[in-house]
């Protein structure tokens, strides 16, 4: 069989009933979009797109030229293609109703037009991250409460990683699938059908330098990963941290692993730094469709019912076995 570009691979889902022409249709406006970011990214400083934007968001971080860049490529992409409602991104303060001048749809598109900020300058993979949810029935003007829903009713959600190839990762529930982007065909082409997680790994990612910050279960369990074969796990942890979601979380799709970025007493009042509605919510679906697990450290992120459209979690995601110790951890410690 020759080579399978994501837009066969999508007709492919259609025929078999797991997806309608409009799902499509969004999936690959999203992806088309990715290209453009993927190009800008590329162009690095050649650009003039390195630096801030010398705007902030509504998380109070300093926007960087490309996330602004990215975000603008989003809704400009996706708001006259009749398939959504909506769109809500982490660089919004609230969501963004799609013109009255364009057809509406019935879904609702909300994502992290890039990730791993503090990489950009750097030169360090990025990524977009997305999420889609159905619109309410009868909601004609959603507002940011329709997108409220908890990550057990995505219907579709992934990720591309700009790196040294850029790679989009997507689940729309039948199974997580790699596509690398052609440059001369301008394609993704299918690489990697149905990505597996192996349950088991030797390897954590987090950002260490937070440990004197981190509450007793996590201390117990870095603690054990550290003392290795010669501690209570019996075998020794390799450690990485790229500091972008979207790589770590693509290493462990490719080989494996746990992701962590815990609570902590830097600021107890906030549940994590990560976002539930599009950074979350997304990777755990992609990850639990690979045979993973993603927890908050108690309960699956999947079964969370947010509250607010920028809200943040603590975020447990990976290889099933050891997302599993790192939860028991935190349940067998009770408090939260
Ligand atoms: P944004 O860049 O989209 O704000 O994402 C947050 C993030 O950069 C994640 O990609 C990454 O996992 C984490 O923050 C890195 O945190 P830290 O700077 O504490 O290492």
């Amino acid at each position: 069989m020759g080579q399978v570009s994501l837009a066969r691979f999508l007709i492919e889902q259609q025929r078999a009933g797991h997806i309608n022409a409009d799902l499509r249709l969004l999936i690959e406006v999203v992806a088309r979009a990715c290209k453009s970011i993927a190009h800008a990214v590329s162009k690095g400083a050649l650009g003039g797109v390195l630096g801030d934007a010398g705007t902030g968001n509504i998380q109070g971080e300093a926007q960087k030229k490309l996330d602004v860049l990215s975000n603008e490529i989003l809704l400009e992409a996706n708001e006259w293609g009749g398939h959504l409602a909506a769109c809500a991104s982490e660089e919004m303060d609230h969501c963004q109703p799609i013109p009255n001048a364009y057809p509406k749809g019935n879904y609702l598109l909300l994502f992290d037009p890039l990730d791993g900020s503090s990489n950009i300058d750097v030169n360090i993979s990025v990524g977009t991250i997305f999420s889609v949810l159905r619109c309410p029935d009868g909601v004609t003007e959603p507002q940011d409460e329709h997108f409220l829903q908890p990550g057990n009713t995505q219907v579709a959600a992934g990720y591309t990683v700009y790196g040294p190839s850029t790679m989009l990762v997507l689940t729309v529930g039948t199974g997580t699938h790699a596509f690398t982007l052609d440059r001369e065909q301008g394609s993704f082409v299918l690489t990697q059908r149905d990505m597996r997680i192996p349950e088991d790994t030797k390897e954590f990612a987090i950002n260490m330098s937070n440990q004197r910050h981190w509450f007793e279960p996590m201390q117990r369990y870095v603690g054990e990963l550290l003392e290795g074969k010669t501690g209570p796990r019996g075998k020794d942890f390799n450690m990485r941290w790229v500091a972008s979601m979207v790589a770590d979380v693509h290493r462990i799709l490719t080989r494996g692993g746990i992701f962590i970025y815990p609570r902590d007493r830097k600021d107890p009042d906030k549940p994590g730094k990560l976002r539930l509605m599009y950074e979350a919510n997304p990777m755990s679906f992609v990850v639990e469709q690979a045979g993973g697990a993603a927890t908050n450290g108690y309960e699956r992120i999947l079964d969370l019912q947010p509250g607010q459209l920028h809200e943040r979690v603590a975020v447990f995601l990976g290889s099933k076995n050891e997302v599993e110790v790192a939860t028991r951890y935190h349940r067998e410690a009770g408090d939260r």
